[in-house]
């Protein structure tokens, strides 16, 4: 039995179907119900802005009262948070930027909303803050110097990370990395961007990055080595899977709902590890989805992924494509003198096929 944990960030579910152009088509769920449900379908953790939780603007008393809510379904369901994160992006003092804002009261201000939400992540027991800044872009390149913000973005990580550490919690931070949408261009856009800008912090150990699959194909790049550089630079977080057709507007599609073969070698990339977090679901039920069919977003997801699991364990076990892997692996091993043939054939036609029979379900022994 895989022992994997699946999570849904709270936001996924209290999505009401609206869009850009369209009003909500359903009626939200609450953070509560959210947190029961997902523990009623199995799902193992959920991760949350806090503001999910405690809508900005709360008073002490009613943030006190849903944070005790919160942390009762999940002692009566078992069901735990693995990260908190905040919303600022909708806010519109943080229209210019949460950290990179060009006004100094402002940055203030989103470093304050987000240690009280790191509070909040570490009441409901979060080994993991992750910050997808939204509004940390621009559309107008004269209006801030990248190079600024960049530095802005160093101070305010500096800043949260020395908070959690003075604060004692057993937190680590991460940057959720993202090319455009909403700003025109996000200054954190690719997990080679996260990487490169954590290696500049003062403590780059307590920071790491959180993947998105759609986020990785708006920008036209293959998830699974978006999501292997993390890995292998010992940086993967947390992850959001989800799906996307490459490219667009952040379409945040069930997921296998599109980029089947590319959700595959992701799947495999984290089975083939052995990555032991949580499996995290950053999608939306489509528009067309009522309440119900929220339901069967969260069903469809898990077993998209579960199915792929299947799969790739069928593809490991497979006689052909271990002969094909081992030959592979012979030619690296065999130390040749001598010339090299330009027309060598390798076969990787056959090799990539078997992954299309597996995929179908057409492969015949
Ligand atoms: C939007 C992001 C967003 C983040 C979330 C993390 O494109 O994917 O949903 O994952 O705000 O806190
Ligand atoms: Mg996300």
């Amino acid at each position: 039995m895989p022992t994997r944990t699946f999570s849904f960030g709270l936001w996924t579910l209290m999505n009401a179907g609206a869009d850009p152009f369209g009003a909500p088509t359903r009626a939200p769920l609450d953070a509560l119900h959210a947190i029961s449900g997902l523990a009623a379908h199995s799902v193992g953790a959920f991760e949350l802005h806090a503001e999910d939780l405690i809508p900005s603007g709360s008073s002490g008393a009613e943030r006190d009262r849903m944070i005790r809510e919160a942390r009762a379904r999940m002692a009566d369901t078992g069901i735990v948070c693995d990260a908190c994160g905040s919303s600022l992006f909708t806010e519109p003092v943080f229209k210019d930027g949460a950290l990179v804002s060009n006004e100094a009261r402002v940055r203030s201000l989103a470093l304050a909303r987000y240690k009280d939400a790191i509070d909040v992540g570490h009441l409901l027991g979060a080994p993991l803050f992750n910050i997808w800044g939204g509004r940390d872009g621009s559309e107008v390149e004269a209006s801030r110097s990248p190079i600024e913000a960049l530095k802005r973005l160093r101070d305010a990580f500096n800043n949260l990370a020395d908070y959690i550490a003075r604060q004692g919690y057993a937190m680590r931070l991460s940057i959720e990395p993202k090319p455009n949408e909403p700003r025109g261009d996000l200054y954190i856009s690719t997990v080679g961007h996260a990487l490169g800008f954590i290696a500049t912090l003062e403590h780059p150990d307590r920071v790491g990055v959180v993947p998105e699959l759609a986020h990785a194909a708006m920008a036209g790049l293959n998830p699974a080595h978006e999501v292997a550089h993390a890995l292998y630079a010992g940086k993967l977080f947390g992850l959001h899977l989800n799906a996307q057709r490459p490219l667009r507007f952040d379409q945040d599609l069930r997921f296998g709902g599109a980029g089947l073969k590319d959700s595959f070698f992701v799947v495999k990339l984290l089975e083939d590890e052995n990555w032991p977090l949580p499996r995290t679901f950053d999608a939306h039920p489509y528009r067309t989805t009522d309440e119900q069919g929220v339901w069967s977003f969260v069903q469809g997801c898990i077993r998209a992924y579960e199915v792929l699991a299947d799969k790739v364990a069928q593809f490991n076990a497979d006689a052909e494509v271990r002969t094909l892997l081992a030959e592979i692996r012979e030619w690296d091993h065999t130390a040749e003198t001598g010339s090299v043939s330009p027309h060598r054939g390798f076969a990787y036609e056959r090799l990539d096929h078997l992954v299309f029979e597996i995929l179908t379900g057409t492969r015949v022994h």
